[in-house]
Order: structure tokens, then C-alpha cells, then sequence
């Protein structure tokens, strides 16, 4: 009987071991992921571009996600409804949010609240604010910005452009390949390891990049401020919107935030999140990063957003949210 166990036919064949550890492996992480014990992804290497600012960007690649939570998700609010998207074009992302340096480097002026002359700077004393988020920017402001960066020569000269992302591309990049509450997982102890809020910010912002990223190399997506995108805000639009390269409403009274800021609880900072205020308000934990986009042609684009963005002072001029 043994001697047929050691027939050719029943040897395990070094596909069949492959199988089996695929399957072992496949069977211990969904049972971590039930336990809410997911180990952390291993960052994956991906293109970084640095551009004539200093601004790391990071290749993001087309692809396919479920977008907003599921029924039951803690925190979860009714417009989250859980849709497929389909991004079809590959994007660069920054890594960081806009620094304060970054932002009058091209704007001239500095709108944040948590630097030296600004009105929350006893929170910031003694420290060098330059790689901190602008902070208390509007949405006309940012996509200024956007516009300013795309118009210098150096970038000109390398065919990229700058826009801010959309919302669908903002989610996409956060969740980096997950589909749970956070990129690293569903326990809300470990979000201090990933984001400065409301239990690990002092009330205010820190410089970029200190918390850990994620596996695609973004940090700050969640908390420290929370982040303009390019649409229109409606609480009704997930059911509505196409399943392909979703842009928003084509109009409305507010814009989207996303990620949550160092004022958030840990559930606005889900990946799910969402967040409205008029384009024209620009509070103290509002900031924004940019997408990039290299051009194949000899000419680089234009920003997209510029028949929204007013000009002159009503650009840089900033108001307090009536946040819900
Ligand atoms: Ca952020």
C-alpha cells in the first residue's frame, strides 16, 4: 500500500505545494481581516517624479474600485452608498499635502493660520512652519495654485500640468488598493500611527510626511487637513454618477473635502468620508495636494477647473464654514 504512495501519480507535484500555500495564506489573512487584525500591506514601489517645486508626486496607476462603504460601516452616512468605479487614466498624485513653503513659493501669499503672524500661531511656537499643510485655503485659491504651478516654465518644459484630484481619484488613491474602513485596516487605535486628528493633533497641524504612509506611498491622506477635490458636492450623486471616470454634479453651492483634518474624529477621517463647504470658505484645518499629469502632446495643458475659478481678490479671499 505505502508503495503506491510513492508512485509518481501521488507525489504532491510543486504545483500542487503552490497551491496549497495559497490557499493556507489566502485562509490566515481573511481570518486576521475578520479579526480586524489585518497585518499592514508592504509599501509597494511605485514611479516617484520630483518636480521643479521640490513636490514628490507618485504614479498612480487605471484601475477599478468599490467607492464609499458598506451598509454598517461605523460612522457611516447615508450618501457613502457603495458604487463600482472605473478610472481609466493612469494620474500622479502627491505624496504630501501642499506645504506652506510650497504654496508661497507660487502664490506670494500665505493664508495659514498655524505659522509665525498667523492667527494660531501660539500653536506653532518655536517651530519652523514650512513644511507644514497650508492650511485655511479655499477651493478658488487651490485651483489657482494648480494653475500658477502649470504655468511655470519648468513645467511647462516637462508637458505636466496640475489640477486637484477628483473625488472618485482622491478615494481611489486613499484606499491603495483596500476596501475597508482604512487603508491599514478597520481598528480605529491604529489610525494614530497613520494621521494627525482630533486624539493625536494638540489641535493643530504638523509638518508633512511624519505619520506612517500608505502602500502606495501617500501620507497625511487621512487627517492633518482635510483636502479639496475638484467636484461639486451632492449628497444624492453616487447613485446617479457614471461608473467611469465619475467627475461630480456639473454644479452646485459646495465642493468636496476629503480625509478628514486634525480636528476630525477618527470617523470623518474613513476613507468613505465625505465633507462640503462653499469654494469661497477656507478653515484652519483646509488644505489641499495636487494631481499631475504629463502630456503627450508638445503643448501642455491647461488646468481643467478654470470656468469655476473667480479671479482677483474673491481667489484668495477666505471665509469660516457652516459645516454640517
Ligand atoms: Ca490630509
Amino acid at each position: 500500500m505505502f508503495d503506491a504512495w510513492e508512485t509518481a501519480e501521488n507525489r504532491c507535484s510543486p504545483r500542487d505545494v503552490r497551491r496549497g500555500v495559497v490557499v493556507c495564506c489566502t485562509v490566515f489573512y481573511c481570518a486576521l481581516a475578520w479579526l480586524g487584525k489585518a497585518p499592514p500591506r508592504a509599501a509597494e514601489p511605485r514611479a516617484v517624479v520630483t518636480n521643479s517645486l521640490g513636490m514628490k508626486l507618485v504614479a498612480i496607476e487605471a484601475g477599478a474600485f468599490w467607492m464609499g462603504s458598506p451598509l454598517g460601516e461605523p460612522g457611516r452616512r447615508l450618501e457613502e452608498r457603495r458604487h463600482r468605479v472605473v478610472l481609466t487614466a493612469p494620474f500622479y498624485l502627491g505624496a504630501y499635502e501642499v506645504t506652506q513653503q510650497q504654496y508661497a513659493r507660487v502664490m506670494v501669499a500665505d493664508p495659514s493660520e498655524f505659522r509665525v503672524g498667523g492667527a494660531q500661531a501660539e500653536r506653532v511656537t518655536g517651530e519652523k512652519t514650512g513644511r507644514f499643510p497650508v492650511d485655511s485655503v479655499n477651493w478658488h485659491a487651490a485651483v489657482a495654485f494648480c494653475r500658477r504651478l502649470t504655468a511655470v516654465p519648468a513645467e511647462q518644459a516637462a508637458r505636466r500640468s496640475y489640477r486637484l484630484p477628483s473625488e472618485a481619484e482622491w478615494e481611489y488613491a486613499a484606499r491603495a488598493g483596500t476596501d475597508g474602513i482604512w487603508s491599514f485596516g478597520r481598528r480605529s487605535d491604529r489610525l494614530t500611527r497613520h494621521a494627525w486628528y482630533r486624539r493625536s493633533s494638540g489641535r493643530r497641524t504638523h509638518a508633512v510626511g511624519q505619520k506612517l504612509p500608505n502602500s502606495w506611498g501617500l501620507f497625511d491622506m487621512y487627517g492633518n487637513v482635510w483636502e479639496w477635490c475638484r467636484d461639486w458636492h451632492s449628497a444624492d450623486y453616487y447613485p446617479r454618477s457614471p461608473r467611469q471616470d465619475p467627475a461630480g454634479p456639473s454644479t452646485g453651492d459646495a465642493r468636496v473635502l476629503r480625509g478628514g483634518g486634525w480636528a476630525s474624529g477618527a470617523a470623518r477621517c474613513r476613507s468613505a468620508a465625505r465633507l462640503r463647504d462653499p469654494p469661497a470658505v477656507g478653515d484652519p484645518d483646509t488644505g489641499f495636494r495636487v494631481v499631475m499629469v504629463v502630456s503627450e502632446r508638445e503643448s501642455a495643458p491647461g488646468a481643467d477647473t478654470s470656468r469655476d475659478e473667480p479671479t482677483g481678490s474673491a481667489a484668495l479671499s477666505s471665509g469660516r464654514s457652516r459645516r454640517p
